[in-house]
């Protein structure tokens, strides 16, 4: 239940709130435009079973026939899987499409709002959006980089998706203020490559230490700015550097010449690594989420035992 009527938390996320168990929140875009189906269906599944397993409660969010989800039964999960009309919601997104009835599949801003407005603290995913390639010309940045400066949340995530310009993500995060570390890690992970090459300043080592973090945040005050986990694949799964850089290349100039832009872009460049890397980029994506979601979990119970 929850005081905005076009909120709906499921029974289990607003039980395990009002007894502050421990929560972590999953996006849908990755579901509905990251994954190639019917594989996606089965990922959101294994996500959801891989937070149960660390002892907390899944909230994956979508909004559906203009109500934002915060926990999907089972059958509303297999809609964002398997409805081919889905649209992809950032944070702007939200009041259209609440107030036209619409459906869509929530990214890392508007899942991170929508988390954040439901009391949900700790937030899983696989690459944050940023500042795309080619910035000077497109002027392409996601929407994830103002929310996340503007929302009290922590996203573990295996740092931003290497198809864009990391360096200038970075740079764009500092500004912004939003508080980054690595997870047992001092270089920025690069997505589906265990380094980006770029430094972090911070380092983290347990869950514990990350809820520390979280509670310095709030007695700081100040602006409601968000704690970005960066948690590496490892290495062992990550994908090979080389083919990655190649097709990327590749990637990158047939994006250009079809001319794909704005929200199209992301699921284009994921979908065409994915074709050309004969689904090894696909492996390397998966693994890193899978690692993320399994940290969020402990950092969710550390934040709840606070
Ligand atoms: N992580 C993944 N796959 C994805 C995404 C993240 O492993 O598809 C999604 C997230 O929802 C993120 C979005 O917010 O891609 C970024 O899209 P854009 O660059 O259009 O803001
Ligand atoms: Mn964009």
């Amino acid at each position: 239940m929850s005081a905005i009527p076009d909120l709906r938390l499921s029974t289990e996320v607003s039980d395990a709130l009002e007894r502050r168990r421990p929560v972590v929140a999953l996006e849908s875009t990755i579901i509905a435009h990251g994954l190639p189906r019917p594989r996606n269906l089965e990922v959101a599944r294994e996500l959801e079973q891989l937070v149960r397993d660390g002892g907390a409660v899944p909230a994956t969010i979508a909004v559906l026939d203009g109500v934002a989800h915060v926990g999907l039964e089972e059958k509303a999960l297999g809609r964002v899987a398997s409805d081919t009309d889905l649209r992809k919601l950032g944070r702007r997104d939200l009041p259209t499409a609440l107030g036209t009835g619409a459906s869509g599949a929530t990214t890392v801003s508007a899942t991170a709002a929508l988390a954040a407005l439901a009391g949900i603290r700790v937030f899983a995913t696989g690459g944050l959006g940023g500042v795309h390639r080619g910035w000077l010309s497109n002027w392409d940045e996601s929407a994830d980089l103002d929310v996340l400066s503007r929302t009290r949340i922590t996203v573990v995530c295996a740092g931003v998706k290497s198809i864009l310009d990391v360096p200038a993500t970075l740079q764009r995060l500092e500004t912004l203020n939003v508080s980054v570390a690595g997870y047992r890690t001092e270089t920025f992970p690069g997505f589906y490559l265990s380094s980006s090459g770029e430094p972090v300043d911070w380092t983290l080592d347990s869950p514990g230490q990350i809820a520390g973090v979280m509670r310095a945040q709030d007695l700081l005050g100040g602006p409601e700015t968000a704690l970005i986990v960066a948690n590496p694949v490892p290495e062992s799964e990550q994908l090979d550097p080389d083919l990655h850089d190649t097709v990327l290349t590749d990637g990158l100039a047939t994006a250009e010449r079809k001319h794909v832009t704005g929200q199209a872009m992301t699921p284009f460049l994921l979908d065409y690594l994915m074709r050309h890397t004969g689904g090894a980029s696909l492996e390397a994506n998966l693994a890193a989420v899978r690692g993320n979601v399994r940290l969020a979990a402990e950092v969710a119970a550390c934040w709840a035992e606070g």
